[in-house]
């Protein structure tokens, strides 16, 4: 016990400085990372004493001594040879089967995981769940106000597909101890199963969550740090988001939460879409240029496209719905009708937005354009009120 006790408060000493101990566990199907890190670590310690102090120890022992003859050199010792090459190799071979073994459960996904869709873009992380949301809350990181909170659940399988939009990036949770690239072209998988939330852990803490009119108290939760570890250009260091891991029933509520209260306007509504469904990441609504075209005062504006025709003044003149419809179509069809001078590179929402996140979005639109938004005459905001009681109820309920 003398002996085991100083070297065990080294060995937790330097979890804490590697890896602010206690973190391998957070992927709950264990993938063994630390351990085999602290077992390469230990490996190296010993050889690192053992060879330099062997070193130290001849250079002074066959050191010159006026008057003595040097040692004659072994050119060759067989038992040696032998030795050092099976032992490394040994050892070789446990780190191997050791890593191997974490590779491939890692790389596993469970079965009926909880699939996410996760967009890298220059520069920052999106997410869409199966309700067609993102994250709808930010915080602070430096000088980005605007980095994504993602919620996951805890000890639930979740498989996330990744793509991006633009150049190469790596997603990586440093707390999860691996990392993945994320590819323009394909989707590649990121598979983890998120530690239970354990009261003894101090990373754990508690708050109420609002969406909308809803408020549900003493969330339990732990954050996890989100980077891109493609530190080849620009600010892919600067692309940051947050993991919060809550119950599985916080979750299911998180999820199922309409994001707009009763009597929302529909700029608002369109605003939160903005946000919430990524737009944001290539449309400005400060007349700067993006990847798309600004918002800002285009409504009912002359649009050039890319095939020389044109939706012009006169058909927006004489249509009063003519750009509803083009906004319309840009986001259920983009590549319908391409923008002069911006390539074909914004992604369909058929099927992602309703009806009312649609006409929110139009009406955002419209408001960025200085125009008044009737929100009486907007047909399906009634039907958002509607929804925004029943769940109202189904809350008071549960
Ligand atoms: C990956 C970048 C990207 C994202 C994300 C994106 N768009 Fe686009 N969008 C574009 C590009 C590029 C164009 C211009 C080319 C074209 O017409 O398809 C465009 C065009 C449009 C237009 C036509 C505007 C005009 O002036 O011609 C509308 C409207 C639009 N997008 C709405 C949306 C909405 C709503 C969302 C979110 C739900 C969204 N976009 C998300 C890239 C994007
Ligand atoms: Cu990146």
């Amino acid at each position: 016990m003398i002996m085991t006790t100083p070297t065990l408060a080294i060995h937790d000493f330097l979890l804490d400085i590697f890896f602010r101990r206690g973190a391998d566990s957070d992927v709950g199907s264990g993938w063994g990372i630390d351990g085999l890190f602290m077992f390469i670590w230990w490996v190296s310690v010993f050889f690192f004493v053992l060879l330099m102090g062997l070193m130290g120890w001849w250079c002074w022992k066959y050191r010159r001594v006026p008057g003595k003859a040097a040692e004659p050199s072994a050119s060759h010792n067989t038992a040696l040879e032998i030795t050092w090459t099976v032992i490394p190799t040994l050892i070789l071979v446990v780190i191997f089967f050791w890593g191997y073994d974490g590779y491939l459960r890692a790389q596993m996904p469970e079965g009926s995981a909880e699939q996410v869709d996760l967009t890298a873009f220059k520069w920052g992380w999106g997410m869409t769940y199966d309700t067609g949301w993102g994250a709808d809350e930010t915080v602070t990181l430096g000088s980005r106000d605007d980095i994504p909170v993602f919620y996951m659940p805890e000890d639930t399988p979740v498989l996330l597909k990744m793509s991006s939009q633009d150049v190469i990036h790596s997603f990586w949770v440093p707390d999860f101890r691996t990392k993945l690239d994320v590819m323009p072209n394909r989707f590649t998988p990121y598979s983890f199963r998120a530690a239970a939330l354990d009261e003894a852990d101090e990373r754990v803490k508690t708050m109420d969550v609002q969406i909308a009119d809803s408020v549900r108290e003493n969330v339990r939760y732990r954050d996890h740090w989100i980077f891109c570890a493609e530190y080849c250009g620009d600010l892919h260091s600067e692309m940051a988001a947050v993991m919060r891991v809550v119950s599985k029933d916080d979750y299911e509520w998180w999820k199922s939460q309409p994001r707009y209260g009763a009597g929302t306007n529909p700029v608002e509504v369109g605003e939160k879409v903005y946000i919430a469904s990524g737009c944001a990441t290539c449309h400005s609504v400060d007349g700067s240029a993006g990847t798309g075209p600004t918002w800002f005062e285009v409504y009912n504006r002359p649009v050039p496209f890319a095939d020389g025709s044109e939706l012009s003044q006169a058909e927006i003149d004489a249509d009063p719905l003519a750009w509803d419809n083009y906004i319309r179509e840009s986001i259920l069809n983009p590549s319908a009708k391409i923008h002069e001078g911006y390539a074909n590179q914004m992604p369909s929402y058929d099927g992602r937005l309703s009806d009312v996140e649609l006409r929110g979005l139009i009406a955002y639109i419209r408001s960025l354009s200085g125009l008044d938004v009737d929100t009486e005459n907007i047909p399906g905001f009634e039907a958002l009120d509607e929804q925004a009681a029943e769940s109202d109820a189904a809350n008071a309920e549960g």
